[in-house]
């Protein structure tokens, strides 16, 4: 559902249409409408000139700001009309041209080259870091934030001005922000949007950058990061140096950014909040690529490849959980496990029964895996602790419907050990690789009930990983 709507949101140009300054005053939220006038001609939407025209918002629509996550209806939460712009016309009024156009009437075609920042020359390099250093430094004319802190709270909304990085910064902040838990879709992640989002996104921060430098060949180049195992681009020169803690040091200009929010909530019952409080102090910019969770190093140009073999862009359910999903392969994930935990206490067993895996990430050259499971107790390293079950050859939706026992496991045992499960892809002329585990504390079941579970594989953090084998 989320998805449908951030789809048919990003059709209508929501992504660049975050709070235009000149639709966030009062006559405007009152009368919910969206229309500037575009200077040139003196017509709202430039209509006079052809531009376009205000027209009622079209889709889903909510009874005003109340009760809901107004991304739920955007934009319709604060506006129920805004500027509709014809063939090559764009913009909040009308007045800019859509994407791979240019010239006073949109009438030329645009080619925009992106380049790799390995490429350019020392003196563009530095253009680029200080043009990104004046987007952090200057205060939108476009754009102002809305920081009223809770997405479904009643009442008038609250906007505050920003730079014009944090305006971009905001509309990420604000559409990968989590809807209801931490690990369920959302706007921009772990759904079929995920790719076409941020595209539009980067298209949006390119254009921002445009208006600020008056640069109309600005471009966001790329990086290349298949080239080293470690970020190349992370030095005092380019994107900054991380420190032991992770922030940027000197002499970096990063060094000294603060992030958009200090404080971000941390627990599920604050997503529905933007920015919530308190705000202490200022959090700086940290850059840590290859570091997170599920993708725990930079993927070298093999694992492209293996993303490149699977020729499905996403398939149902449409989540972390979809398997044969380029789309969630190029989102890192590493895939699911299916599995049911039965612990019964006339025989203190555990029954462990490994049904299935699905959308695994691709471990060998053939874009495939030969995966296999593998059950610890933890504490306890001992051998007669571990279980495996049988490989199953060249799968990423593996089906083993298997059972591994555990016995003389007592009471005692269950409140305090936990269950790690890991699934791995055998090889036959090298180490074999691991893929992903997920862990279950065993107190979490109940004696003598059979509890299903539908888990995302996760990886382990390094040090827990290293102690652990
Ligand atoms: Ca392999
Ligand atoms: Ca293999």
């Amino acid at each position: 559902m989320a998805v449908r709507l951030l789809l048919a949101s990003v059709l209508v140009g929501s992504v660049s249409a975050q709070f235009p300054r000149a639709c966030t005053h009062a006559g405007a939220l009152k009368s919910q409408t969206c229309c500037p006038v575009w200077e040139q001609d003196g017509s709202v939407c430039g209509e006079r000139s052809g531009r376009g025209s205000c027209q009622s918002v079209v889709g889903p629509q909510t009874p005003g700001y109340s009760g809901r996550d107004f991304r739920m209806a955007w934009p319709s939460s604060f506006y129920r009309r805004l500027c509709v712009c014809n063939g090559p016309f764009s913009g909040f009024d009308c007045s800019e041209c859509k994407e791979g156009y240019r010239g006073p009437r949109c009438q030329w075609r645009r080619l925009t080259v992106r380049r790799a920042l390995h490429e350019m020359g020392w003196a563009e390099r530095r253009r680029f870091v200080n043009r990104l250093v004046l987007a952090k430094t200057t205060i939108s004319q476009r754009y102002v934030i809305l920081v009223s802190r809770n997405t479904s709270e009643a009442g008038s909304p609250t906007f505050r001005n920003a730079s014009v990085y944090d305006v971009c910064t905001w509309v990420h902040y604000v559409a990968a922000k989590p809807i209801k838990t931490k690990d369920d879709p959302n706007f921009a992640h772990m759904g079929p949007a995920f790719a076409v989002w941020h595209r539009r996104y980067l298209l949006f921060f390119e254009k921002e950058m445009r208006h600020l430098t008056g640069d109309e060949g600005f471009f966001l180049p790329y990086w290349n990061w298949t080239l080293s195992p470690t970020c190349d681009i992370c030095t005092d020169g380019l994107m900054g140096r991380n420190g032991p803690s992770g922030t940027l040091l000197p002499p970096s200009p990063f060094a000294n950014w603060e992030t958009l929010c200090t404080y971000d909530g941390g627990d599920e019952e604050n997503f529905h909040l933007i920015c919530p409080g308190p705000i202490e102090g200022k959090t700086l910019l940290m850059r840590n690529p290859g570091k997170d969770r599920r993708a725990d190093r930079l993927p070298p140009a093999s694992d492209i490849w293996k993303c490149l073999q699977i020729r499905q862009f996403d398939s149902f359910p449409f989540n972390q959980y979809a398997p044969f999903s380029f789309r969630n392969s190029i989102e890192a994930s590493l895939g699911s496990l299916q599995f049911e935990l039965l612990y019964k206490t006339t025989d203190q067993a555990l029954d462990c029964c490994i049904l299935q895996a699905k959308g695994l990430k691709p471990m060998d050259l053939n874009g495939l895996s030969d995966p296999y499971v593998k059950v610890h107790l933890l504490p306890g390293a001992c051998k007669g602790n571990k279980l495996k079950t049988r490989t199953v050859r060249n799968s990423l939706n593996p089906v083993w419907n298997e059972t591994l026992t555990y016995h003389g496991l007592t009471q005692e045992d269950m409140a305090r050990k936990t269950l790690r499960i890991s699934v791995c892809d055998e090889d036959k002329l090298s180490h074999n690789d691991f893929i992903g585990e997920t862990r279950v504390p065993l107190r979490k079941l109940r004696a003598n009930q059979r509890k299903h579970f539908n888990m995302v594989l996760e990886r382990p953090p390094p040090l827990a990983f290293i102690h652990q084998q």
